[in-house]
């Protein structure tokens, strides 16, 4: 079953929900909607990745995410930091997160991978060719040229891989991201789509971040829609899990990409398996109940 990754961004300039969230509380009070809606694990950023947006230092990133994290670890909800730095991963596993979501795949600090070598999560590696300035001035458009974008991403998360398992992290500790929309021109992020069993056989679980990124507006006015459609497919091509702004289209769209993939009608029945891991041992709550619950 695919897993639902719900976006909460604590940044004043995300992609498409900058400044909504920019507030612990409210921060928080939406984490807890998602996981109601449906949500797997969340996934807490704090540094914005828009071209031209400021680079943060690790402090400045730990007041915005480290409440958010720690909060969330005590309600039980599975906590995803994306960051790229070592320091703010190390705190917010400390704080009980459990996924450390680096989308420099470790070129942003080189102390990331053994900094997650030491502590039990689970490291996501994504791929991304530049910094936008951090390294050089480059625009990230005029990076985003390939022979062929699929071998060339497999090749750089293959390398990414290896050097963090030499630096110390369990292989089985390990996602890999192709990057949609980082160092992609749009026929590439259809391209890596089209060809994930590729991207899979590197043995590794796959999360895809689709969520309404620009390559999807010229298909469809409404990017929660296109969002939804790529969420089932990738669910039918064996992604692990899909990272997602609007949970609960992608939670119906998931359950129709199970009835597809298995040939059982969806039910409601069939949401437990979608359930969020929120108490240890008895039975997934329903989504009524845990939004009870967990307000
Ligand atoms: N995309 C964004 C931020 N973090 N992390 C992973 N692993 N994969 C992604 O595709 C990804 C990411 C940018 O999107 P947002 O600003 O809407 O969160």
């Amino acid at each position: 079953m695919t897993l639902i990754m719900g976006i909460v961004n604590v940044t004043p300039d995300s992609f498409s929900d900058g400044g909504r969230w920019f507030d612990a509380d409210a921060a928080i009070g939406h984490a807890v909607e998602l996981v109601a809606d449906g949500a797997h694990i969340i996934d807490i950023g704090g540094e914005s990745t828009r071209p031209g947006a400021e680079p943060l230092t690790s402090d400045e990133e730990l007041q915005r995410v480290l409440p958010v994290v720690t909060e969330l670890a005590a309600r039980g909800i599975r906590v995803s930091i994306d960051t790229m730095h070592a320091a703010t991963a190390t705190a917010c596993v400390e704080a009980g997160a459990e996924f450390v979501n680096d989308v420099s795949g470790g070129l942003a600090d080189p102390d990331m991978y053994s900094a997650v070598a030491v502590t039990p999560a689970t490291y996501i590696a994504m791929h991304w060719r530049g910094l936008l300035g951090r390294t050089d001035s480059t625009p990230d458009d005029e990076r985003a040229r390939y022979e062929d974008v699929v071998d060339e991403v497999r090749a750089g998360l293959e390398r990414r891989m290896t050097q963090a398992v030499a630096a110390g992290i369990p292989l089985e500790r390990i996602v890999l991201d192709p990057g949609l929309g980082f160092s992609k021109q749009r026929a590439h992020n259809w391209q890596l789509l089209a060809r994930m069993d590729e991207l899979r056989s590197l043995g590794r679980p796959l999360l895809i971040g689709h969520s309404r990124k620009r390559f999807l507006g010229d298909l469809a006015g409404d990017r929660d829609v296109a969002t939804s459609v790529v969420s089932a497919l990738s669910a039918v091509s064996g992604a692990w899990a899909v990272r997602v702004h609007d949970v609960a289209s992608t939670r119906a769209a998931l359950e129709v990409a199970d009835a597809w993939t298995s040939g059982r009608e969806a039910h409601p029945g069939h949401g437990a398996a979608l359930e969020p891991r929120l108490e240890a041992d008895g039975e997934p709550a329903s989504a009524g109940e845990q939004r009870e619950r967990l307000t």
